[in-house]
């Protein structure tokens, strides 16, 4: 089963959004398998967003990413790392479509409130690097049948 790595950044944990965006996910039929709140390392920051390592908004990135806690998360299910990405919306909030939880709660592509793994390598590499074997938890809803035939 498809897994993705989800991460509620300073900014919406700050701002309460925590237990809106689970609601969105959980309400969406996925399955949540990882939950920690966290104060993210710069050595973690620098790890996660390697990819932008030659970006000009790197050091702006890894000193917010730093500046307050974390929400990480892993969810499970068909699809969910494309799917994921749709109820996050695009990576400017200006630009996000209303109803997704950028376009629903951003201002500002500095301040954007959720990460969310863009592909299957980018999960299993994101899931690996922010948890644990023993962090996960492999359970089957007993809903499932009415998500899923
Ligand atoms: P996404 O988070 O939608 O996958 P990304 O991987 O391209 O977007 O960029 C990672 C983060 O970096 C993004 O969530 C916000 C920040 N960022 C991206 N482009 C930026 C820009 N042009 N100016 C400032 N911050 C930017
Ligand atoms: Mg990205």
């Amino acid at each position: 089963m498809e897994r993705t790595f989800i991460a509620i950044k300073p900014d919406g944990v700050q701002r309460g959004l925590v237990g809106e965006i689970i609601g969105r996910f959980e309400k969406k039929g996925f399955t949540l398998v990882g939950l920690k709140a966290l104060s993210v390392s710069r050595e973690l920051a620098e790890q996660h967003y390697g990819v932008h390592k030659d970006k000009p908004f790197f050091a702006g990135l890894v000193d917010f990413i730093t500046s307050g806690p974390v929400v990480a998360m892993v969810w499970e299910g068909d699809g969910v790392i494309a799917s994921a990405r749709k109820l996050i919306g695009a990576t400017n909030p200006l630009n996000a479509e209303p109803g997704t939880i950028r376009g629903d709660f951003g201002a500002n592509i500095g301040r954007n409130i959720i990460h969310g793994s863009d592909a299957p390598e980018t999960a299993q590499t994101e899931i690996a690097l922010w948890f644990t074997d023993a962090e996960l938890v492999s359970w089957q809803p007993t809903i499932m049948p009415w998500i899923h035939e």
